[in-house]
């Protein structure tokens, strides 16, 4: 199976309940390798771009107000299948349906704090990985 790269953020939720260290524990027992990573506090500006696909959604203005409320840590994560299996160890987007021992049932409750953001596909990772670091802050072990 092939190597990939996947971008994730631990969200502003999750650095506030102190459970950073926890997380990654995840990511690495998982077989996840964090190959870059970095703690930030987005601007709004930043969060639009990130969540440009939703911007006519509802949620919007929460989600973009969620995501500037605090700092966050973002991090590239490399392994192989590594976009679909940190979507599975991370748990479904309403914490309140995540499967027991998934990163979003195990430390969040609301699907608008849901302590975790990973890609959906390899060309989301890309982009969203390009938008947060450059080629340089990036050690691949592959
Ligand atoms: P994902 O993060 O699991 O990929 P998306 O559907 O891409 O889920 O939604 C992006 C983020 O928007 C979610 O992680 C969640 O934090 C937030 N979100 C989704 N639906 C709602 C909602 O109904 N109310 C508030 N926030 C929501």
């Amino acid at each position: 199976m092939a190597i990939e790269q996947t971008f994730s953020i631990v969200k502003p939720d999750a650095v506030g309940k102190n459970v950073i260290g926890e997380i990654y524990s995840r990511f690495e027992k998982a077989g996840l390798k964090i190959v870059g990573a970095k703690m930030i506090h987005m601007s709004e500006a930043l969060a639009g771009e990130f969540y440009a696909e939703h911007k006519e959604r509802p949620f919007y203005g929460e989600l973009v107000g969620f995501m500037t409320s605090g700092p966050v840590m973002v991090q590239v994560l490399e392994g192989e299948n590594a976009v679909a299996l940190n979507r599975e160890i991370m748990g479904a987007t309403n914490p309140k349906e995540a499967a027991p021992g998934t990163i979003r049932a195990d430390f969040a409750t609301e699907v608008s704090a849901n302590a975790v953001h990973g890609s959906d596909a390899p060309a989301s990772a890309a982009r969203e990985i390009a938008i947060f670091f450059k080629p340089e802050e990036i050690f691949s072990r592959a």
